[in-house]
């Protein structure tokens, strides 16, 4: 608590202590966060600890390799420390069996990023129990993917501006970012974020059980999502945290019931701040919509509160912000319900509806012949989909584009270049869906297709009154606009990568989408 007596950048709502149905429904809302399997058993609790345990040794023995190789005597290369933190879900203490463990590895300035990738890397593969080494030192924030004892990872560097690096060094001091390499910059962030919110917040276990609820809440009602316009993990982590603030003394349950009213009603774009932003020692642009047009673009800013403050929710269009607002009016009302006695928990964690909501759907396609290339060809096609969104945002009689917040992925395996052909054009028929890879092995022609299909639902507004004829939905040219700008990526290449945008009707969606049982009865018929 700061000298003012409260967190964050108003006085509490209400310091009272939660009434005795609030701790009923805290009780049965834990059940059923275990009855969902959202906690990892011990054994996995502690496998984590030790994996983590040999990981802090191995980054200490790769400082002091590279410290001898640069003429350092032994002394001083033990001397110059190395060490891990750790951030993402595992170190909020909400992650669920299977999660990763996001590990930043902290080095001295006389090791480089290039070290880390050819001495740290294969020092990692030679390490027992280690599988799926692979590292991306050309991301934005560059990165090493591993898995050790079955539990994955993800490595981040940043090399400080200090000859060594102590074990109780912390991350809070902004000073420590001066004269840093950006990628170091960046990749420090979600660690200083990350700390920074478990400060900030009046009681973490209470911040943790209720971010667990709201986490599997949004994953179940596909609003889980950063680069489709919905919040990722640090975002609802921040809003969770801003309920907490306001309510100090109420625990989980009433959190959460408090925090889909609050966040149904917000006077957006007025943004959730967990303290004041603050000016620090970098030439880096802080988030000000007073000085920044696109800041005040910003539907709903989400702000970082680690310097520099930056808008976590940057992917937010006007669709998105409505399913939103409407999932968080939903849900307050099935808590409101809990409450009562009216309905179980289990209800806030019903699945979406997302295949069964719209008319028409458009199918983005992507696709290539290439695994390795498929993944960097889809991703970058999912990265601009809110584009899309925005310009059928601005197509008159449509009222909402609802991207879904995932794509499917299809091996297919053609046994003509005719086939091949028509399937990089989005026709994909029931035969080729179906074939299997033993029957086009030693075949002439034909060959295997890789590609990921988007979805995005469309809502269309009803017809006027008196109007004449059917209403002509017109999206040509926002979908060539979309085209044009996923091609003019600097990777694109015509030959080997092919995009597809497309409308079809409900009926028409494929089996993969749904889940076995559950297809509409009458549309299957229909399409048997
Ligand atoms: P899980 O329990 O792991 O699913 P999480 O919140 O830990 O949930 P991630 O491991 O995907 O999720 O991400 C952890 C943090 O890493 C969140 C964000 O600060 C950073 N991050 C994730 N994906 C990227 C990315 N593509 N580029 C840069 N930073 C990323
Ligand atoms: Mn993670
Ligand atoms: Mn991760």
């Amino acid at each position: 608590t700061t000298d003012r007596g409260f967190l964050g950048v108003t006085p509490p709502i209400a310091t009272s202590e939660s009434n005795e149905r609030e701790k009923e429904v805290t009780v049965t809302l834990m059940d059923e966060l275990r009855r969902q399997n959202t906690f990892e058993s011990e054994e996995e609790a502690r496998k984590r600890e030790i994996v983590l345990g040999r990981v802090a040794s191995l980054v200490k023995k790769f400082v002091r390799t590279v410290s001898m190789s640069r003429g350092l005597s032994e002394a001083a290369a033990t001397a110059a420390g190395g060490k891990i933190f750790t951030f993402g879900s595992y170190r909020l203490g909400v992650h669920g069996p299977g999660s990763d463990i996001d590990t930043l590895c902290v080095v001295p300035k006389h090791v480089s990023r290039d070290d880390f990738f050819e001495v740290f890397e294969p020092m990692l593969m030679e390490m027992e129990g280690v599988s799926e080494v692979s590292g991306v030192p050309d991301a934005y924030v560059p990165i090493i993917k591993a898995k050790i004892s079955g539990i994955p990872l993800d490595f981040l560097m940043a090399r400080l501006a200090l000859s060594s690096i102590p074990d109780d060094l912390s991350l809070r001091d902004d000073t420590l970012l001066r004269n840093l390499d950006e990628r170091c910059v960046r990749s420090l962030g979600g660690s200083r974020v990350t700390d920074e919110i478990l400060r900030l917040v009046p009681n973490v276990q209470v911040f943790r059980d209720s971010l667990r609820c709201i986490k599997l809440w949004a994953q179940r009602r596909a609003i889980y999502s950063n680069v489709n316009g919905f919040l990722g993990g640090v975002a609802w982590a921040m809003l969770v945290a801003r309920i907490c603030q306001l309510y100090p003394n109420a625990i989980a349950g009433a959190i959460v019931s408090r925090f889909f009213i609050i966040m149904y009603r917000w006077s957006w774009p007025q943004p959730v701040l967990l303290k004041q932003i603050e000016e620090g020692p970098l030439q880096v642009r802080v988030w000000n919509p007073k000085l920044y047009p696109a800041d005040r673009s910003h539907r709903m800013p989400i702000i970082t509160p680690a310097y520099p403050a930056m808008c976590s929710t940057h992917n937010v269009t006007a669709s998105t912000q409505m399913i939103m607002t409407e999932e968080f009016k939903k849900a307050a009302d099935i808590v409101d319900k809990v409450i009562v006695g009216k309905a179980a928990w289990s209800e806030l964690f019903s699945k979406h509806d997302f295949f069964h909501k719209y008319r028409y759907y458009l199918q983005v396609i992507a696709s290539t012949g290439n695994a390795d290339l498929q993944i960097k060809w889809a991703g970058t096609v999912e990265s601009r989909i809110r584009q899309l969104v925005m310009k059928l945002e601005y197509v008159d009689s449509l009222t909402l584009a609802h991207p879904f917040i995932k794509g499917f992925e299809q091996i297919l395996y053609c046994l003509t270049d005719e086939e091949v052909r028509l399937v990089a054009q989005g026709e994909i028929s029931d035969a080729v869906l179906k074939r299997k890879k033993e029957e086009i092995e030693g075949k002439e022609g034909g060959g295997v297709v890789y590609s990921t299909t988007f979805y995005i639902g469309l809502s269309i507004e009803p017809k006027q009154a008196g109007a004449v004829g059917p209403r002509r939905l017109d999206i040509s040219y926002p979908t060539q606009e979309f085209t044009k700008l996923v091609r003019v990526w600097e990777k694109f290449d015509e030959s080997s990568m092919s995009i597809v945008v497309q409308h079809i009707k409900s009926s028409a969606l494929p089996d993969y989408v749904y889940d076995a049982g559950e297809r509409p009865q009458k549309l299957v018929q229909k399409r048997a």
